[in-house]
């Protein structure tokens, strides 16, 4: 394993890369951070040095405090609406022209992927800017929300039933059409990124286990070791966006040289 000082792919790696008929994107948290969406785990930005996550992702937080709960995930998809995908999603995007096939398997929750313009992209944790029924799971509109001046709204459809954001609690099943179409894209693949999670969360922290255990190589780019690391081909530490940005150069240069 490399552990590159700078933010270049290996000359072996990037031939893979650019032979890829399938490549696997796993983006956590730290994809988002230069967008001004806080980590989770960071020691002094993430969302839990000020929270304990089983007091607020969790359906018995929600169940004790609903108030608390919705006001937490109000004010974060305030930040939510005002973030733009930076430099790194946009790389993304080019990627996706330059390789065979792109699923990107996100554990973000924000939608930045898409509103950059990925089009293979799998929400594992959800979406937080979607809302649903906490009892009937039934989805709920943006304008019966905003509609409503309680919090958290009441559910049009179960009389005790509450909004609350579709999103992924500790506890909680994944979306299943999600999940099975992530495990399918990494068992497929012939190139792995892991890139910005802390690979602590299950299952998506297994996912590029099961790229390796079909021969592709992976690549982490994160300025942080994971209990990943010793695993990767690669450990790029640095930042998404400019990771994403070189990595994403230097295949196109590659690709013109062998025209
Ligand atoms: C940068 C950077 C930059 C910074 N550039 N990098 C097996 C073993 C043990 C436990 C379990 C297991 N299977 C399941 C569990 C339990 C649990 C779990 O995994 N617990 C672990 C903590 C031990 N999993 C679950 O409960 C899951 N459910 C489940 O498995 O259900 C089974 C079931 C089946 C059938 C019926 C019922 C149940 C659900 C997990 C849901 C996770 N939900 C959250 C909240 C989402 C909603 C919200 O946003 O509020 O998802 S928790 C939180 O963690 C969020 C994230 O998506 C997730 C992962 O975090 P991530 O992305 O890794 O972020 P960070 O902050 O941890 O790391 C950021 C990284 O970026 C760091 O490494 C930085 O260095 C780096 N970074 N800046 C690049 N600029």
């Amino acid at each position: 394993m490399t552990e590159a000082r700078e933010f270049r792919l290996s000359d072996a790696l990037l031939d893979r890369l650019a032979r890829a008929r399938s490549v696997l994107v796993l983006t956590g948290a730290g994809m988002s951070a230069e967008s001004g969406i806080p980590t989770f785990r960071d020691a002094q930005t993430g969302i839990w040095s000020k929270f304990r996550p089983e007091e607020l992702a969790t359906p018995e937080a929600f169940a004790a405090d609903p108030d608390r709960v919705w006001r937490w995930y109000e004010a974060r998809r305030k930040t939510v609406r005002e973030a733009q995908p930076h430099a790194g999603y946009l790389a993304l995007v080019e990627l996706e022209a330059l390789v065979g096939e792109l699923n990107v398997v996100t554990q973000n929750v924000d939608g930045l992927h898409q509103r950059a313009g990925s089009h293979r992209v799998w929400e594992l944790h959800g979406n937080i800017l979607r809302s649903k029924c906490h009892l009937s799971l039934r989805p709920i509109g943006r304008e019966w929300i905003e509609e409503s001046p309680q919090t958290p709204p009441p559910s049009p459809y179960v009389p005790e039933g509450l909004a609350r954001p579709d999103v992924v609690w500790f506890g909680e099943a994944l979306p299943t059409a999600a999940v099975e179409a992530a495990v399918e894209a990494a068992s497929r693949c012939d190139f792995c990124f892991s890139i910005g999670t802390s690979s602590l969360v299950q299952p998506a922290a297994s996912l590029p286990l099961y790229a390796l255990e079909r021969g592709a190589p992976l690549v982490e780019i994160n300025p942080e070791h994971t209990p990943l690391s010793a695993q990767a081909d690669q450990c790029i530490r640095g930042m998404a966006s400019e990771v994403l940005v070189t990595v994403v150069s230097q295949l196109q240069a590659a690709k013109r040289e062998n025209r």
